[in-house]
């Protein structure tokens, strides 16, 4: 490519507008509701910062994102309690008129929302966890979690995350592990227990109560670190309602420590808890960079949802990215969200193509069908097997061509 001529700042959102336009592929508003796509509120008011990067983009407010959202076409929103009401207007009167403005947003922009998790990691009451040794700390984190149940209820929500990442030390020794856990517990039983009372009151169905894990950060070492973590949790016997609570994985959570997210998914599946879903992107034993879906992994993206549609997954899919710093407030909105609400949407079409594809469906009947011969010798079983098993290799090839569209005739001259 040649030159270009400099591009003033006043030409800038137009040039991206323009090249955005000229990539193609995008979905109508109307064709994004139909997927149970949910847009965090967290996520588009990111301001670009971390421990080491200045903000790069202006605080936003919750009437912008609805409305923003609304305009893509993500149907559902979510929230922390926190990330729209002050800590210290939580359960006071300025809560519940900042609660009826936000209905009144999701209402009047066509959005639903689809779930509230509380903060319990970023205010310095937080800074020995919520399953603090403080009796008086682990009340207020109950009193938190429970008063996020009824904003749950008010706007119509129908799950409840909680990301215990503060729930762990930084100095081996300052905790007592099984202490901390236990205490832990007793704040999801307060909220299970409390959405049982709110529930029946409401004439509503209780929320569906999902833990999400991530491996590090921002504690240094980490009680419930993975999804098979608390699945032990769930199943330990600390909890009063272990029917009542699941699990929200994040894709990139169970990529940071090295595990496969496909097998995470898998065993959560097994055991009926896959209730809710992270979506995003990065990259192995790295920290949470939280990249948008399928800019990283694709391949492996495309694996992950032929599992999800081929076990009827119907839950969400909330895109809990980080758009990067270089995106500006503009490009938050007119790129991050739709391309990568698009690549999910693509990618999820794409795993319906692989579910339905000949090649594919053939070799998988033949490897399930075996070779017809039994025998206890194992180098006779081996000998019977030994060309079948070449597909494997094959269905990795194939799943690429599916990937770039060979599939579908898209050659390339040599
Ligand atoms: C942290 C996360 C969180 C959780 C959120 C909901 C800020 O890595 O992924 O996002 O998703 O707290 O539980
Ligand atoms: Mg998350
Ligand atoms: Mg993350």
């Amino acid at each position: 490519m040649g030159a270009m001529n400099p591009t003033p700042p006043e030409k800038q959102q137009a040039l991206v507008a323009r090249l955005t336009d000229a990539c193609g592929g995008s979905y109508s508003p109307e064709t994004r509701r139909k997927y149970y796509i949910t847009g965090p509120q967290w996520a588009a008011a990111y301001e670009g910062h971390a421990i080491f990067h200045a903000p790069t983009r202006e605080p936003i407010s919750f009437e912008r994102v609805i409305e923003e959202y609304g305009k893509i076409g993500i149907g559902y929103w979510a929230t922390h309690d926190t990330d729209v009401i002050p800590s210290e207007a939580l359960g006071t009167a300025k809560q519940d008129e900042i609660v009826a403005r936000i209905g009144k947003a999701l209402a009047d922009n066509g959005l639903k929302c689809s779930m509230v998790t509380t903060e319990t990691f970023h205010h310095a009451v937080f800074a020995s966890s919520p399953a603090s040794e403080s009796p008086e700390i682990r009340k207020y984190a109950r009193w938190r979690m429970c008063n996020t149940i009824d904003i749950g209820h008010t706007l119509g929500a129908e799950f409840a995350v909680y990301w215990p990442g503060s729930l762990g030390y930084q100095v081996q020794g300052a905790v007592e592990e099984t202490e901390t856990l236990k205490w832990y517990a007793e704040g999801l039983n307060a909220a299970c227990e409390h959405d049982i009372a709110v529930a029946a009151k409401a004439g509503r169905p209780t929320l569906k109560h999902c833990m999400e894990a991530k491996p590090f950060e921002p504690a240094a070492e980490i009680l419930l670190p993975t999804s098979d973590a608390m699945l032990a949790f769930i199943n330990s016997g600390l909890l009063t309602h272990p029917e009542m609570v699941g699990l929200n994985p994040e894709y990139l959570h169970e990529l940071m420590w090295g595990g496969a997210p496909r097998a995470a998914l898998a065993r959560a599946l097994t055991a009926g808890k896959l209730w809710h879903f992270d979506i995003n992107d990065g990259y192995r034993l790295k920290h949470d960079v939280d990249i948008a879906v399928g800019l990283v992994n694709p391949l492996d993206w495309l694996n992950v949802l032929v599992l999800l549609r081929s076990h009827g997954y119907n839950g969400p899919f909330n895109l809990d990215f980080k758009p990067p710093r270089t995106t500006s407030q503009a490009g938050v909105f007119g790129v991050s969200f739709p391309t990568a609400v698009d690549r999910f949407i693509t990618l999820w079409e794409m795993a319906g193509e692989v579910m339905e594809d000949p090649i594919l469906k053939e070799a998988g009947l033949a490897l399930r069908a075996g070779s017809g011969i039994a025998s206890g010798d194992p180098k006779v079983l081996f000998e019977a097997n030994k060309e079948l098993m070449t597909l494997h290799e094959l269905i990795g090839h194939r799943l690429f061509q599916i990937l770039i569209g060979a599939n579908r005739g898209r050659v390339y001259s040599v």
